[in-house]
């Protein structure tokens, strides 16, 4: 019996068993009610999409072949495992994806059996299935690891070292390499010219961006009549490449994989937004989306005169400094549009480069154009920038070479959740010598900051939050700061004791000023994690009771330890309140949610202080005896 309306099968679906026991030529349409319940579903609520719609005969077929959960399933990213998902006892719940107590908006071990891995940064899949396979290997157990990565997912070093490692070991394994010739935008890279190339010659490509050019006109015959020589290099079997979209095709070879000995890996051809005309021809519009029209794909329009977010401002700023220095050159690891890149690519071809989802090359390219003495803009979200930690020690801070790091999505960055919070950086960047490290409090600061940058000859990295700043007007000119140096945003209106002064790092100026209103606080916009304003905090300690530092990073090692540290080397003896990110992991909600959820919205702050202010040691007489002694 079904249980929605409209969906005959896909209401009798309620896990992989039922799917085993359905008759085979009910599969098709069981595959039409998935792609169908995907659109009508994200159409509502929003979410990653083109993906999806690509997957829909793939999950079917996985878990059809394949004995789910005891054989596992490896998604890589996980953006693409929403069929999976409804699969998977899942369905009702598809509903609240991404939203606070919802579902995880990527694979959660702790969210189902079926999903065997956490994911949302790519390119660890090959990995973890290696080590699947090989712990099924040492306790003697049959159980099938399977890896399902994209062309973009392909692009990492991570995803060829588990390649390397995983065809010298022999392990029974298989990698599905789902290619569909997109990363978020249109990939990159040799290995995709020469996909590209052997699509052209198959006539697998059908949808408007395979008919993309490769970037070369160079040939390789002799590699186009063995496409999987390089995997097979990598002791991978090859199989492929074969129509993704065709159910029967994929049951059939899946079912011989299933019990092939050794690694393999089959090749299949892909189109991401499979089934929706607008999704097709524009996959990149519909990777991500907002809710739109199910029936013509249209999104509500947007309201005009809003304010520009920060990855807005950085696009424009790049654009503006680019045009004045020919010297700057920008890198983005896979993430154009994210980063407010698209205007730059087109302005600047030859000053720009996608890398690929190769965050660790991203970095040291950027150190190697800074030997040359070009200005290099390394655009990474905080996140993402984790990948490439190393890099940033060894290669570009080292050698204190000149390298801007904008690094968007600092703080809590809302329905992409754990996996892509940028909470950690002010923490692992400070550590760094010759680091210098910034927070902008509003969309002014960030341009001023990054022309600062741009003037260092060091290593700097200027950190902003996802979405929009307060809206400020913009100066004409972009002046550069002067570097570690605070300034007071609010000074105290009396004077009345207990007396409190809050720092504030970046975005968290604006509700600490909100905040202040009501208990008459000073408010420092501090501007620098490193160097800090060591000679304002010590003013500020002098002639202050309590001093509160706020920060969107985890408030172990970060700009509020920093102070800490700053006021143990000159000796101050202050009260001081460290407000930020608790040592647990947050999940997904909006970012507003979150930041209430965690005391760091205006109330929250609020709140802290309070409390803190009824402790006895800023009991108004104790404070008064002191001020007296
Ligand atoms: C380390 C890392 N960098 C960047 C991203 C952002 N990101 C998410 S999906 C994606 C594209 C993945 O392309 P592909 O694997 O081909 O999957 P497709 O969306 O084309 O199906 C990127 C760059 C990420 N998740 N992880």
């Amino acid at each position: 019996m079904t249980d929605i309306p409209g969906y005959a099968l896909l209401g009798r679906v309620k896990t992989p068993s039922d799917l085993r026991r359905l008759p085979a030529e009910e599969l098709p349409h069981l595959a039409v009610e998935l792609r169908r319940y995907l659109i009508e579903t994200l159409g509502r609520i929003g979410g990653h999409f083109a993906a999806n719609l690509g997957t829909v005969e793939l999950s079917l077929a996985l878990h059809r072949c394949f004995d789910t959960p005891h054989d596992r399933l490896v998604w890589d990213v996980g953006h693409q495992a929403y069929p999976h998902k409804i699969l998977t006892g899942r369905r009702e719940q598809l509903e609240t994806i991404r939203r606070l107590g919802g579902l995880a908006p990527f694979c959660h071990r702790a969210e189902s059996e079926y999903d065997t891995f956490g994911v949302g940064h790519s390119s660890t899949s090959i990995s973890a299935a290696a080590g699947m396979a090989a712990a099924a290997r040492i306790k003697q157990e049959k159980r099938r690891a399977v890896a399902i990565i994209g062309d973009g997912g392909m692009t990492a070093g991570m995803a060829f070292e588990a390649l390397n490692h995983a065809g010298h070991l022999n392990l029974d394994m298989l990698v599905i390499y789902n290619d569909n010739d997109m990363s978020i935008s249109e990939n990159v890279g040799a290995m995709r010219d020469h996909s590209a190339r052997l699509m052209k010659k198959l006539a697998l490509a059908q949808a408007p961006h395979h008919l993309r050019a490769p970037q070369t006109e160079h040939e390789n015959e002799a590699h186009l009549n063995n496409p999987g020589a390089m995997f097979e290099t990598f002791g991978f079997k090859y199989h492929g490449p074969v129509d993704g979209h065709d159910l029967d095709v994929l049951m059939k070879i899946l079912t011989q994989l299933r019990d092939a000995k050794g690694p393999q890996l089959l090749h299949i051809v892909t189109t991401k937004g499979k089934g929706f005309g607008p999704a097709e021809a524009d996959p990149i519009k519909y990777h991500g989306v907002t809710q739109f029209d199910p029936v013509t794909g249209a999104f509500p329009t947007k309201k005009s005169g809003g304010k520009p977010t920060y990855t807005e401002i950085f696009g424009d700023w790049l654009c503006q400094v680019a045009a004045e220095d020919e010297t700057v050159v920008a890198i983005t690891p896979a993430m154009r549009e994210g980063s407010g890149l698209v205007a730059y690519s087109k302005q600047f071809p030859q000053r720009y480069f996608d890398v690929g989802i190769a965050e660790q090359h991203a970095v040291t390219l950027g150190a190697g154009l800074a030997c040359e003495g070009l200005k290099p803009v390394v655009a990474i979200y905080s996140t993402f920038l984790q990948r490439g930690y190393d890099q940033l020690i060894h290669d570009v801070a080292i050698q204190n070479l000149p390298v801007v790091f904008a690094l968007d999505r600092g703080g809590l960055v809302g329905a992409d959740g754990a996996t892509h919070h940028g909470t950690f950086d002010l923490s692992f960047l400070r550590c760094i010598p010759n680091m210098v490290v910034m927070a902008p409090s509003d969309e002014n600061e960030c341009r001023r900051m990054l022309s600062t940058g741009l003037h260092i000859d060091g290593p700097s990295a200027v950190r902003y939050p996802r979405g929009t700043g307060s809206g400020v007007e913009l100066d004409a000119e972009i002046k550069p700061l002067t570097i570690g140096k605070a300034r007071i945003v609010r000074e105290a209106m009396g004077r009345r004791r207990p007396r409190v002064a809050i720092l504030a790092f970046g975005c968290m100026v604006q509700p600490s000023l909100e905040a202040a209103e009501i208990i008459d606080a000073v408010v420092v916009d501090m501007r620098f994690v490193k160097p800090l304003d060591a000679a304002m905090i010590h003013d500020l300690a002098n002639e202050n009771d309590l001093l509160v530092t706020i920060e969107d990073n985890a408030k172990m090692g970060g700009a509020g330890s920093a102070v800490n540290e700053v006021l143990m080397a000159q000796h101050m003896n202050v009260p001081v309140l460290n407000l930020g990110l608790p040592d647990h992991f947050i999940e997904h909600g909006t970012r507003e949610e979150l930041m209430a959820q965690i005391g760091l919205d205006a109330p929250g702050i609020l709140r802290s202080i309070q409390k803190r202010l009824r402790a006895k040691d800023l009991d108004e007489s104790v404070i008064a005896k002191k001020h007296a002694s």
